[in-house]
Order: C-alpha cells, then structure tokens, then sequence
C-alpha cells in the first residue's frame, strides 16, 4: 500500500506539486515532506549570479549632506548598471553610518543600488 502510493506520486512532477499544496493546505501529516525539497534550487543560483555581475564602485564628488535623512548630493560618473551618464543627483544611504566620517567635497567612490525604485547607496569609501 505504502509502495504504491510513492511510486504514484512520483509519477509526474505536476501532480507532486499538487498534492504537496493540498496536503500543506489541509495541514496534513508529515507523509509528504520527502518531496519538498524536489523543486527551485537552480532557480536560486542563478539569481544570485545575476545580481553579483555588476557591483562596481562609481566615483563622485559630494555637493552636499542630508544627515538627518541620511542622503548624499553627489555629482557622480557615468553609472554603466543604471546605464546613467555623469550627473549631479541625490540618493539616499542605506546606513547613516556610512557618511558619519564623510565631509562636502570629498571624493568618493560608492556602490548604489536600487530599491523599490529609489536609489540607495549600498558602500561608499573616501579617496585620498
Ligand atoms: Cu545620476
């Protein structure tokens, strides 16, 4: 009996995903759980490659600074992720740690980012 209802639930991986749904849905004794881990790992590994490709630092000059808010003016080179010639623009800091030792005028080199539309640095280092 045990035999034969593995060897049917192995049969397609369609109907697998479907009954792991419904037994999770009807919170079903732990039978199913050897099927689990059958789907999603090499979707995982390639996000992960997709987003480490492009961190490269982009130099700028600090125009001014917002500690309060913790956002940088920056006049920035081109930004080859963003496609986005050199410009003079703000952005927001991901931790106002960041900037505490950071003064108007700097030159700096930084990391941006992009989240949920808004650009955030994620690094930024001083340059002597
Ligand atoms: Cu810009």
């Amino acid at each position: 009996m045990k035999t034969t209802m593995k060897t049917t639930i192995k049969a397609t991986t369609a109907f697998t995903l479907a009954v792991s749904t419904l037994l999770l849905a009807l919170g079903a004794p732990a039978r199913a759980t050897e099927h689990e881990h059958s789907h999603d790992h090499g979707k995982q590994g390639a996000a992960a490659d997709a987003g480490a490709a492009v961190d490269e630092f982009v130099n700028a000059e600090i125009r001014a600074i917002d500690r309060d808010n913790a956002k940088l003016m920056l006049k920035h080179e081109a930004i080859r992720k963003f496609n986005m010639n050199g410009m003079t623009m703000g952005f927001r800091v991901a931790d106002p740690k960041l900037i505490e030792a950071l003064a108007v005028g700097d030159k700096v080199r930084f990391i941006p980012d992009r989240v949920n539309g808004q650009y955030v640095i994620t690094k930024i280092e001083k340059l002597q």
